[in-house]
């Protein structure tokens, strides 16, 4: 499940939603470039994105990086659209 808040604080009304399997890697990014963030995950070495903050499933599906990297997101060359990429080699709690 993700839970999601429009403020950074405790009395926030959240958004609750059903995207992925325990042991997957979340993330967020503005995959489509509409200036809203969406959710994402990575699980072994494929990634699915949302273009919605919905339950539902993936909008866009591909592989990229290694079963037990951890993914990360950003507008890399500034077009306004988030990239993914990954982080090989990291420790997990
Ligand atoms: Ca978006
Ligand atoms: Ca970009």
């Amino acid at each position: 499940m993700f839970y999601l808040r429009d403020t950074n604080s405790a009395t926030s009304a959240g958004v609750a939603l059903a995207f992925g399997s325990p042991g997957d890697h979340p993330f967020a990014g503005d995959w489509n470039g509409d200036h809203r963030d969406t959710i994402g995950l990575m699980r072994d070495g494929t990634v699915y994105l949302r273009n919605t903050n919905t339950t539902g499933i993936a909008d866009v599906t591909f592989g990229y990086g290694n079963p037990d990297d951890l993914p990360i997101a950003g507008d890399w060359n500034g077009d306004g659209i988030d990239g993914v990429g990954v982080v090989r080699g990291a420790s997990t709690p």
